[in-house]
């Protein structure tokens, strides 16, 4: 049984305590969880995720956390929004948790945020070594099949930040991703993949500074709601929202892209969250709760305004 000794959202928990909460949770909310491994990692370590089900046939919402080790952030949102959609008694949250179907995975570079715990803090990639290079791992957010090295938006040398990989999908992480959503993906309607930080939501492309021909108005109009629901709590942060390629960088191959692209997942956003670089990576953990209640208003924002749609 987990207790704030094992688990607490007052402090950020390593791999090893956030598997224990999980199978507490998953025993005691077995009528609508279901726990689910998605692959294991290159030092062979599961890659756990829950599922959350209230009734059939709800919309698919798939949340990614966790692909870039050092982003503790994401990880300790994504077990503080489980907890809320199986246990919070407000009235919003419920009807949210309800109607949908809920997929998340709290950690999907599990080899990382080991070795970000236990090794070095600042650790993004993957753990897996290069082949001709004394450089480890590759960045799993630029090792998805979509637009895999196109227009600059990753590096072909294994010791940058952002390395993708010798092919695509050379990362198990990334690939085991790929199998699982596939699997999935017609019960998919949105796909969020959590990052830090920056305080933004972006939306395809990143590959290209063009704007997607489908849906890009109503992807802006659902990214506003995210941001405006954030920023009417009381603590008034306030996000961003854009197009990857338009309001950061050029990135090829990441999740969301892929979703998009490749999964024909037509909500598909990468949310950064605190800060803006005051602490960056190392944010201090009194911001998980007010981060996670912010992403908690945020998807549900999102979610209301999808129905718009
Ligand atoms: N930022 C993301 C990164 O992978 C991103 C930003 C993600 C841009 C996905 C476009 C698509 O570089 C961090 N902080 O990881
Ligand atoms: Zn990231």
């Amino acid at each position: 049984r987990a207790t704030e000794d094992t688990f607490s959202w007052k402090r950020y928990n390593n791999l090893a305590e956030i598997e224990d909460w999980l199978d507490d949770i998953l025993a005691r909310y077995p009528k609508v969880t279901e726990g689910f491994v998605i692959g294991k990692s290159y030092e062979g370590r599961p890659i756990r995720g829950i599922k959350i089900s209230y009734k059939i046939g709800n919309p698919g919402v798939f949340i990614e956390s966790n692909i870039h080790a050092r982003e503790w952030i994401t990880s300790a949102t994504a077990t503080w929004f489980i907890n809320e959609l199986l246990s919070s008694n407000e009235e919003l949250v419920r009807e949210l948790a309800e109607s949908h179907d809920w997929y998340i995975v709290p950690v999907l570079n599990v080899d990382g945020f080991v070795y970000s715990h236990e090794k070095d803090r600042l650790w993004r990639k993957t753990r897996q070594p290069s082949a001709g290079s004394s450089c480890v791992g590759a960045d799993a957010n630029r090792n998805y099949n979509s637009h895999w090295m196109e227009n600059g938006g990753a590096s072909a040398d294994p010791c940058a930040e952002d390395y993708a990989g010798p092919f695509p999908f050379s990362e198990p992480e990334a690939k085991a991703m790929a199998e699982f959503i596939s699997g999935i993906k017609d019960k998919l309607n949105v796909l969020l993949a959590f990052h830090s930080y920056s305080q933004l939501l972006l939306s395809p492309y990143g590959h290209s500074s063009e704007v997607v021909p489908y849906n890009h108005k109503d992807l802006m109009q659902v990214a506003k709601a995210y941001a405006d629901a954030v920023q009417a709590l009381p603590y008034g942060t306030i996000y961003q929202y854009g197009t990857s390629a338009g309001l950061l960088y050029p990135v090829s191959g990441s999740t969301k892209d892929w979703a998009y692209n490749e999964q024909d997942i037509k909500i598909s956003y990468t949310v950064e969250f605190r800060d803006t670089g005051k602490f960056g990576f190392v944010l201090p953990p009194s911001h998980i709760i007010p981060n996670a209640e912010e992403a908690l208003a945020g998807i549900e924002a999102l979610l209301r305004e999808c129905k718009k749609l």
